[in-house]
């Protein structure tokens, strides 16, 4: 193709995005928006895959069956998650089998946030209320992104999402409401996942390489920084809710802003934990790996049923 002809297609792509218009699987694209949706939609099938893990280690143990069968449709719908954004990801040219090689390898990235451990079962409620609190306003926003699969999943992935944050809030709400001590399991669990999950909506405005692009393009509608402002002021009234206290002693309502303002991030700490060395990273990259190779022989039986159930269809076409 002609340098002409690509800048022509480039025009009415960009048009169309102005539009607001869909752009499907099938249709033209600049190579860098498709590598950058690529990158993004797996980043975010493979948090939630990896995002399973902390939880799954708590099913077991949850404290009623109520709780555990609440817990157990979480993590399912977690899964649920993952297969649409690799679906939606295949639509691009890639193969789910790339994409595993890529989170396999530490190639590709996943969420901060499951890179912490998950000590008691108040973790299950701050899980819940403060780090699908901080999904749900980072995805509606994608509802309306400019790619057309991605913006579909969207749809029900926060639909879903919704119920994670509530049934979180409840068992925080529970445990404030239980004796001190489960008051003070909801407070550690809060202090401690407080500043991870302020970090999850990535590096400020100022530090992110790809913001600009991805506005252009409205895959982002939001920058993280005015996703982190919103996830805080929806989240300290939550908390005066629940009788507990951010651990953030400069966190102080502005008047003139209608906004709270907050103390600073750890940004060491998250880049740390983005190149691998959270206090989590090596086993949840140990346990993933281990159940991709544990699943071997279930791949191997899934791809044999469909191999013979094609033989079977090709041949009764052609009796
Ligand atoms: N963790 O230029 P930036 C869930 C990377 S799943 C690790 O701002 P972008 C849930 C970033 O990738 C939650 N890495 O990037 C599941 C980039 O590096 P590369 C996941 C991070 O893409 C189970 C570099 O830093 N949600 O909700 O414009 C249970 C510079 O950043 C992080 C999604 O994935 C991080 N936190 O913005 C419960 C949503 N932040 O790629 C809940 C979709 C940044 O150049 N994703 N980096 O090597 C997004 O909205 C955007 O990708 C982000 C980052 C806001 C996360």
């Amino acid at each position: 193709m002609s340098n002409e002809q690509i800048k022509n297609l480039e025009e009415i792509f960009e048009a169309r995005i102005a539009r607001d218009e869909k752009i499907e699987p099938k249709d033209w694209m600049p190579e860098k928006y498709r590598k950058t949706h690529i990158r993004q939609m797996s980043q975010h099938a493979h948090s939630e895959i990896v995002g399973m893990l902390p939880e799954g280690n708590w099913i077991s143990r949850a404290p009623s069956l109520r709780r555990k069968a609440a817990l157990l449709a979480k993590v399912q719908d977690e899964a649920g998650h993952g297969l649409y954004l690799y679906s939606a990801c295949e639509t691009l040219g890639i193969s789910r089998d790339e994409l595993f090689e890529q989170l396999h390898s530490g190639k590709a990235k996943y969420s901060s946030i499951f890179n912490y451990p998950t000590v008691t079962w108040a973790d299950m409620g701050a899980i819940g209320w403060l780090v699908d609190g901080a999904a749900i306003i980072n995805q509606v926003p994608l509802c309306n992104t400019s790619f057309g699969p991605y913006a579909r999943a969207m749809v029900r992935v926060c639909k879903e999402e919704s119920f994670h944050q509530r049934q979180g809030f409840e068992i925080m709400l529970k445990l404030c409401n239980g004796s001190p001590e489960q008051k003070d399991m909801a407070q550690d669990a809060l202090n401690r996942w407080w500043w991870p999950s302020l970090m999850m909506l990535g590096p400020t405005d100022a530090e992110s390489i790809h913001t600009e692009q991805s506005m252009k393009w409205k895959l982002k509608r939001k920058s993280n920084d005015e996703l982190r402002q919103q996830f805080i002021d929806q989240t300290v009234p939550q908390a005066d809710i629940l009788g507990l206290t951010i651990p953030d002693p400069d966190l102080k309502f502005n008047e003139e802003t209608g906004s709270y303002d907050f103390g600073e991030i750890d940004w060491d700490e998250f880049w740390q934990v983005v190149k691998g060395h959270g206090p989590s990273n090596k086993k949840r990259m140990k346990d993933r790996i281990g159940a991709w190779e544990e699943g071997t022989w279930v791949r191997d039986a899934a791809m044999a049923y469909a191999e013979k159930q094609d033989a079977r269809n090709t041949k009764l076409k052609t009796a």
